[in-house]
């Protein structure tokens, strides 16, 4: 029950009428009275910092929605580096006027939850990196090449290098079970590779999952420290095209370029209610692609938290989603709605022809003969 503080008025002003009589100089009656009065003020004061602590404490869980995933998973955020971001744009930079009459018309450019798909034409590249570069970030690029695909980081990282992030403070954190394969390539300045070792697997699909522990076990021990934005990629794939600032946001996904004409009753989500990453036939916004997870850090490091945990679940049960991490990546963002969305251009495969909708392709899976580079097929 929570009293009003009138309700304690009359016992407050009593107290201070037997402070009163001490200060006076009453003796007896301050004498008797004095240590009950103070004892009953600490008390009274407990007890209304106890009830309004309370009532508000439960107003702030009300509040906050936590969606059941994260809840579960009892994370705490990792602490990260600080940021105070403003969308500043510099006096007399000359740009095309916006316009809200005339733009893309051919593609969806916003989510039903508000968030930008971002398409060629939706955002202007002057702009976006005139806001964007005097922030001073680092973006944390995460790769894994683990056996045969040690054989894709030099085009990779020699595309990157061209077409990623330019112009910003890139810090490669490369995984691989074959430290001495990797290539060395020449960064441009604010540009840095590690190397991690990671053991081998002689299954593709564990190293295919196993990316999302080893992801949050790196957030926690340096990235959060070394980085503001992360984007985790797949190594099968070149940079075409120009993969800037305007792909940053709190907790961003790609829509898969195979699926983005699809209705949701065909996107290979999981099927089975006996997994962890189960979505039901009429549920889904997106079918997205697991070769790109991107956002704030501490978001990152939630998902892939996450789905880590999701994906331990499953193995104690003896079951693997239809498409490993992919499967629960897709759950996970079913219900932990991205805050902006890469349309199909950041996440092509060569082997698809171009489409007419997709004006740039920035970044794109090269055709490999799986039997060729996996360690099983
Ligand atoms: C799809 C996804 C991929 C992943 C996988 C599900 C797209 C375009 N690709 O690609 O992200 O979700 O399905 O398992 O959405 N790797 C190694 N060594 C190996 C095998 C894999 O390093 O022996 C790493 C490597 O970084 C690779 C990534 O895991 O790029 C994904 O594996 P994949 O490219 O073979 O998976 P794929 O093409 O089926």
């Amino acid at each position: 029950m929570i009293y009003p503080l009138s309700y304690f008025w009359p016992v407050l002003i009593g107290s201070t009428k037997y402070f009163r009589y001490s200060i006076s100089g009453t003796m007896r009656f301050s004498t008797n009275f004095k240590p009950y009065v103070l004892l009953l003020v600490v008390g009274i004061f407990l007890l209304l910092g106890y009830v309004y602590f309370s009532f508000f404490s439960e107003r702030l869980n009300r509040d906050i929605p936590v969606d059941e995933d994260v809840k579960s998973s009892s994370l705490s955020k990792p602490m990260v580096r600080s940021r105070v971001w403003n969308m500043v744009s510099p006096e007399k930079l000359l740009y095309k006027q916006p316009s809200v009459l005339v733009g893309r018309t051919d593609v969806v450019t916003v989510t039903p939850w508000l968030a930008s798909i971002i398409w060629e034409g939706t955002f202007d590249p002057v702009l976006v990196d005139n806001i964007y570069k005097p922030m001073n970030l680092t973006i944390a690029t995460t790769v894994f090449a683990v056996g045969k695909y040690v054989s894709f980081l030099r085009d990779f990282l020699e595309t990157a290098e061209m077409h990623f992030m330019v112009g910003f403070n890139v810090r490669y954190y490369v995984f691989t079970d074959r430290p001495q394969d990797v290539p060395s390539v020449n960064l441009t300045q604010g540009r840095h590779l590690s190397v991690i070792q990671v053991p081998g697997s002689n299954r593709w699909q564990e190293i295919s999952a196993r990316r999302m522990e080893i992801i949050q076990t790196t957030i926690e021990s340096q990235i959060r420290r070394e980085a503001d934005y992360i984007f985790c990629l797949d190594v099968d794939s070149k940079f075409h095209a120009r993969w800037g600032a305007e792909s940053l946001g709190r907790l961003v996904a790609v829509i898969h370029p195979g699926y983005y004409a699809q209705t949701r009753a065909k996107f290979p989500y999981e099927r089975r209610p006996a997994s962890t990453a189960y979505i039901p036939m009429d549920e889904g916004d997106y079918y997205y692609g697991g070769a790109m997870i991107g956002g704030f850090v501490e978001d990152v490091y939630t998902l892939t938290t996450v789905c880590r945990n999701q994906f331990a679940v499953d193995a104690g049960n003896s079951i693997e989603a239809a498409w490993q991490e992919e499967s629960h990546l897709n759950r996970y963002l079913l219900y932990n709605k991205p805050s902006k969305v890469l349309s199909p251009e950041y996440l092509w495969q060569d082997f698809k022809a171009k489409t007419k909708e997709v004006k740039v392709i920035r970044f794109s899976g090269v055709i490999k003969n799986y039997a060729e580079v996996r360690p099983n097929v």
